[in-house]
């Protein structure tokens, strides 16, 4: 359902009523393997609290320490994982950004050569 606000699969992942592949958890975030990879190494850095940040399109002046947080981590799992080439971030916003799950999050994917520009 785009965008209702109401719980999405990851608060479920949160608070670890279903399995994930965590690889990264601090008291702000989580990043754990995507499902289904788009890259030899696909992972998704997401805020525990959504408060109101269901997509990048709603971050509000608030937001901006978590959002820098978010990158920051992001960058610093990518070097956990080794991906010392390069690597990609992607924010899907919204319905025409192909946005799948209300709750934000940043695809980090890598592992191999990319190429661009996305469809
Ligand atoms: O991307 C949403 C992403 O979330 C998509 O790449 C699949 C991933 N996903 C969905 N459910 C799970 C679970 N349960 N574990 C791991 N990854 C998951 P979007 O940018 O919204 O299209």
């Amino acid at each position: 359902m785009a965008n209702s606000g109401e719980p999405t699969i990851f608060d479920k992942i949160i608070a670890k009523e279903i399995p994930s592949d965590v690889i990264y958890e601090d008291n702000l975030c989580l990043a754990f393997r995507d499902i289904a990879p788009q890259a030899k190494t696909h992972f998704l850095v997401i805020p525990k609290i959504r408060s109101g940040l269901t997509q990048l399109s709603k971050a509000e002046e608030g937001h901006k320490e978590l959002l820098g947080h978010l990158l920051y981590t992001a960058q610093k799992v990518a070097k956990q994982e080794k991906l010392d080439k390069g690597f990609r971030v992607v924010i899907n916003d919204g319905v025409e950004g192909c946005q799948s799950v209300y709750h934000l999050h940043i695809h980090v994917v890598g592992g191999q050569q990319l190429s661009w520009p996305p469809g």
